[in-house]
């Protein structure tokens, strides 16, 4: 396990050093499906050193019975199986009995809120969550009014299940973290991140100079850097302007825009 100093709250034996250990605790009843996004690219070495440390529970080991049932009928009739309570709340005491504070209980649903970069960054500040994921048509309200602290959504289309969206949190998550990229600060770099602007990033080409016939835009082969810079960040203006419009106006009130920007911008609209 990887703990870094900044936050709280494991004392090491050590006085004086508080240090923070990030785990996110993952209740589903697919654990196999994580299993391939926690060994494969530039976010493995995060979970596989424990940097961002991750475990998963399948409430099924909680279930009773010889059909370790999960799901049952809804009250009032209607589609679908709705998942029982009881095994999710044993679920989070085996969780809360290996924690020292109790953590954050957050629930993927169509009816939370719409993650963003602002909430990626918290969580990405943070000691972590136990993350439910959702599947069959709900979960049963009593559990959620008694244990769940946060509700987010990917987004307003249906998926079958929390599962893709835990992994989207844990993978903007992991890629914030130190030393996760191979460029140390290219996050610094992202859409939406501050270094940006809150801009759309400009296209991008690699090798060869010459692909199917399409050129590059002459100015990234010029090496010089002051023009490439300024094409780019009117390619971000003009991307940004004709595709997200709105985050113009977000970039404009938050001081990003300078003169030569808006001059930029009045000329093309
Ligand atoms: C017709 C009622 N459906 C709501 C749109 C029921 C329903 C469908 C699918 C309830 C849950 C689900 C499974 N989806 C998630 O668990 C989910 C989700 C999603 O479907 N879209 C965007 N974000 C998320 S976060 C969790």
């Amino acid at each position: 396990m990887w703990i870094w100093p900044q936050g709280a709250l494991l004392s090491t034996g050590k006085p004086n050093i508080e240090w923070l250990v990030m785990r996110f605790d993952i209740v589903t009843l697919f654990p196999e499906m994580f299993s391939a996004f926690l060994t494969a690219g530039i976010t493995r070495r995060a979970f596989e050193s424990g940097q961002v440390d991750v475990k998963l529970l399948n409430p099924r080991d909680f279930a009773a019975g010889n059909y370790r049932r999960v799901d049952d009928r809804p009250f009032g009739g209607g589609p679908g199986m709705i998942m029982m309570a009881e095994p999710l709340t044993l679920c989070l005491q085996a969780i809360r009995a290996q924690r020292a504070k109790s953590p954050p209980v957050v629930l993927f649903s169509p009816v939370g809120r719409q993650l963003n970069h602002s909430m990626v960054t918290r969580w990405a500040q943070s000691e972590g969550a136990i993350l439910i994921c959702g599947r069959y048509e709900g979960i049963d309200q009593r559990f959620i009014d008694a244990h769940v602290t946060e509700q987010i959504s990917l987004g307003d289309f249906v998926l079958s299940g929390g599962e893709i969206p835990a992994m989207a949190l844990l993978d903007a998550v992991a890629r914030l973290q130190p030393g996760v990229l191979n460029t140390a600060d290219s996050h610094q770099q992202d859409s939406f991140n501050p270094a940006l602007d809150g801009l759309l990033d400009c296209p991008h080409y690699t090798r060869p100079e010459v692909w199917s016939g399409l050129g590059v835009p002459e100015v990234l082969l010029s090496g010089h850097h002051e023009q490439i810079e300024s094409w780019r960040r009117r390619q971000r203006l003009t991307l940004t302007a004709a595709l997200r419009p709105e985050l113009i106006d977000q970039a404009r009130r938050a001081g990003n825009l300078s003169v030569a920007d808006e001059a930029f911008l009045a000329g093309f609209a």
